[in-house]
């Protein structure tokens, strides 16, 4: 089965949003394999996004992700990576689709609520960044 790595961004947990953001992932179908709440370091946050490092918005992605604490979750779904793109929506939450956790809680493109893997490579190599194999449970939920 297809794996993604989700992170529930600080603007979500100030928010009080992770509850409503992970029943809506939960009904869409994804089952969470692991799940954690996590107080990224400025160094954790400029490897976890390196490949953004040349990118002008850099700092300020650094600066919001260490601004609070973060929940990254493995999902598992047929099509994960893809589907979870389509939950969630266009970078920008003014590009997002209706319905889309991104149209419906995010403000701005820096801080859009809930970062999702860009392809399956990413999705595992995100999911080690964060988790150990053992950290994984078999049913999930
Ligand atoms: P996505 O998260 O939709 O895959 P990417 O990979 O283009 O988007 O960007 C990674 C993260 O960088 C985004 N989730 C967003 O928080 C941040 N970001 C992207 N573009 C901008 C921008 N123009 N200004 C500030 N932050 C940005």
């Amino acid at each position: 089965m297809e794996r993604t790595l989700a992170i529930l961004k600080p603007d979500c947990t100030r928010k009080s949003l992770i509850g409503e953001v992970i029943a809506r992932i939960q009904k869409a179908g994804f089952t969470v394999r692991a799940l954690r709440m996590v107080q990224l370091t400025r160094a954790e946050a400029e490897k976890f996004y390196a490949v953004h490092r040349e990118r002008p918005f850099f700092d300020e992605l650094v600066d919001f992700m260490t601004s609070g604490s973060c929940v990254p979750m493995v999902l598992e779904k047929e099509n994960a990576v893809a589907d979870f793109r389509t939950l969630i929506g266009a970078t920008d939450p003014e590009e997002a689709a209706e319905g889309t956790i991104r149209r419906d809680f995010a403000d701005n493109k820096g801080q859009n609520i809930v970062h999702g893997s860009d392809s399956i490579e990413n999705g595992l190599q995100e999911a080690n960044y964060f988790f150990a194999e053992k950290d994984l449970v078999s049913l999930g939920g």
